[in-house]
């Protein structure tokens, strides 16, 4: 598999814990967005949206990041991203959905750029409406975490899920962002049980082949 992606976004990020997890082995493509190589004609061949993670096996081509990983999970079902139960998968999957529908992509780098290009908005300006959206997001995921007194470490059980995959580069993002995250040391402690498991260390920005040197 060719896994198309960047460092530092955080769907790409979702999606190397999602494989790691899964202990599929890939080869990495790096798409800079920062040069914008996604918006010329070679990448829009592979993701006609312009927008990283893609994942290639053999002849299939296949984008966005939740039905990449759901795709893993029916190909790939050992170890589990979700519960069995259903009651319990859609809580995985909610729990998953605040980041992946609700924080992230309203923080995603084209809408910060259209921010700062067509209503002039200044570092101070994106950091304020990040720390905005992320906060929303997160508050409703700390309540959701601390409400289960079930949970063991991660965000549902006693395994990595789903829910997982999606909080771990949004931490990471509200970090680079500067976002306070002391209201919420539910998800801080759900990010460290993560950062102790290499499968989530491999998957970090800084130790990708496109970060640069530290
Ligand atoms: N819903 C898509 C979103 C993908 C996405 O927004 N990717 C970002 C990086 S995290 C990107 O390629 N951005 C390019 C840009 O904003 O120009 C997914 O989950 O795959």
């Amino acid at each position: 598999m060719k896994l198309y992606n960047f460092f530092r976004s955080g769907t790409s990020h979702r999606l190397r814990i999602a494989l790691n997890l899964k202990g599929i082995e890939y080869d990495y493509v790096p798409v800079d967005l920062r040069t914008g190589v996604h918006l010329g004609a070679a990448f829009k061949a592979i993701n006609p949206q312009q927008l990283v993670p893609a994942l290639v096996d053999g002849g299939l081509t296949l984008t966005q990041s939740p039905a990449i990983i759901e795709w893993l999970e029916e190909r790939y079902p050992t170890p589990p991203l979700l519960p069995a139960a259903p009651d319990e998968r859609a809580r995985v999957r909610a729990l998953a959905a605040i980041v992946g529908c609700d924080i992230h992509p309203i923080n995603n780098r084209r809408i910060l750029e259209y921010l700062r290009k067509s209503f002039a908005c200044d570092e101070a300006a994106i950091e304020a409406w990040c720390a905005t959206w992320i906060g929303a997001g997160f508050e409703a995921l700390e309540a959701l975490l601390a409400a289960d007194r079930r949970r063991r470490g991660f965000c549902f059980g006693e395994a990595p899920s789903l829910a997982d995959v999606y909080l771990v580069p949004q931490v990471e993002s509200a970090r680079r962002f500067k976002v306070d995250l002391s209201p919420y040391p539910n998800i801080v402690a759900v990010d460290r049980a993560c950062a102790e498991l290499e499968t989530f260390r491999r998957a970090e920005p800084a130790r990708q082949p496109d970060a640069p040197a530290s």
